[in-house]
């Protein structure tokens, strides 16, 4: 049988590299010195690409593969796929839902509680020997806190089902009102915002919700507001974050996203009311494993013209 060529984006996963290397003709693009020779060259051998939420398949990319036939997203989130241009050229997608929905909705919740309890400080100034000489200050309470999520999909819902163990009243905004749920519906992210103690960024990025916590809603939320971000960075104005921040306009924040990955604003470092993540939502041996299965399953799926696991397009 013809090989079939896959690129892979991104050194995402040591597990998945391997696989990929050991059923199909892998390409790596981020190892390539000048990759538009390197795509001139391979074009007609590549019919799938492996991308994540570093390095997708943009309309360039696409453009020059014409045997591409399924872009693999070795992540829930498709913000780096162009997704229009793949619906145009039946070029098939797929993604890895549901199998990190609870460790992005745990880290969710670990992050609440970190910038409540400010964890991260206490473990400093026990490190520091700062215990000897007293105390650490009293902190706030996360339980029976009023928690505002964007968007109530399976993340959003996760969040949700946790903090409500916590005694917390949940609310959301979304574009619509969920008819399953009986949680409080905001139409506007405004009004969310003024009513919770808690936000958190939970729904897709796309052109609409880019920058949809702005100024005015993190001036909602307060001085005594909690901004968390487990989605995507660019949801989030980041000069407009750090100015609240830094301006105690916002009471804290708990981020493993960030607008420029990895490049993090230097302002945020230190404040004792931020916590800062590396992107580590679904990073673990298990959610990682099974995001590398479903990318796999879905490529020999359809390779073997079979029906895919997780179909977006
Ligand atoms: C990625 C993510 O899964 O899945 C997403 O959309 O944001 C991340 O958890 C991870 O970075 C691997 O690409």
């Amino acid at each position: 049988m013809e090989a079939i060529g896959v690129l892979l984006m991104w050194p995402a996963n040591t597990y998945l590299e391997q696989e990929l290397d050991r059923r199909f003709t892998l390409f790596r693009y981020w190892t390539q010195p000048r990759p538009r020779e390197f795509l001139a060259q391979n074009s007609d051998s590549i019919r799938a690409v492996v991308g994540n939420v570093f390095a997708g398949a943009d309309a360039e990319l696409i453009d020059a593969l014409p045997k591409l036939e399924i872009v693999s997203s070795f992540s829930v989130g498709l913000d780096k796929i162009d997704l229009n241009k793949c619906r145009e050229k039946g070029i098939r997608v797929t993604n890895t839902p549901d199998v990190l929905t609870d460790d992005v909705a745990d880290l969710a919740i670990g992050l609440m509680l970190a910038v409540l309890r400010r964890i991260c400080e206490c473990d400093k100034h026990v490190r520091r020997g700062g215990w000897k000489f007293g105390d650490f200050k009293l902190t706030t309470r996360f339980s029976g806190k009023r928690v505002g999520i964007i968007g109530l999909g399976r993340i959003g819902l996760a969040i949700a089902k946790r903090a409500e163990a916590f005694d917390c009243p949940i609310s959301y905004y979304s574009r619509s009102k969920n008819p399953n749920t009986n949680y409080k519906y905001h139409s506007t992210l405004v009004d969310l915002a003024s009513n919770c103690d808690i936000l958190v960024v939970a729904c897709a990025l796309t052109s609409e919700t880019t920058h949809v916590v702005n100024r005015e809603v993190m001036n909602a939320l307060g001085p005594k507001g909690i901004l968390i971000n487990i989605a995507r960075g660019p949801h989030v104005n980041e000069a407009e974050l750090v100015s609240a921040l830094v301006e105690g306009r916002l009471g804290g924040a708990g981020l493993d996203v960030f607008e420029k990955e990895p490049h993090v604003p230097e302002e945020l470092f230190g404040l004792e009311n931020v916590v800062l993540l590396p992107h580590v939502g679904s990073g673990t041996v298990e959610t990682r494993m099974a995001m590398a299965d479903l990318v796999l399953g879905n490529l020999e799926a359809h390779f073997a013209n079979k029906p895919l696991l997780t179909q977006v397009v």
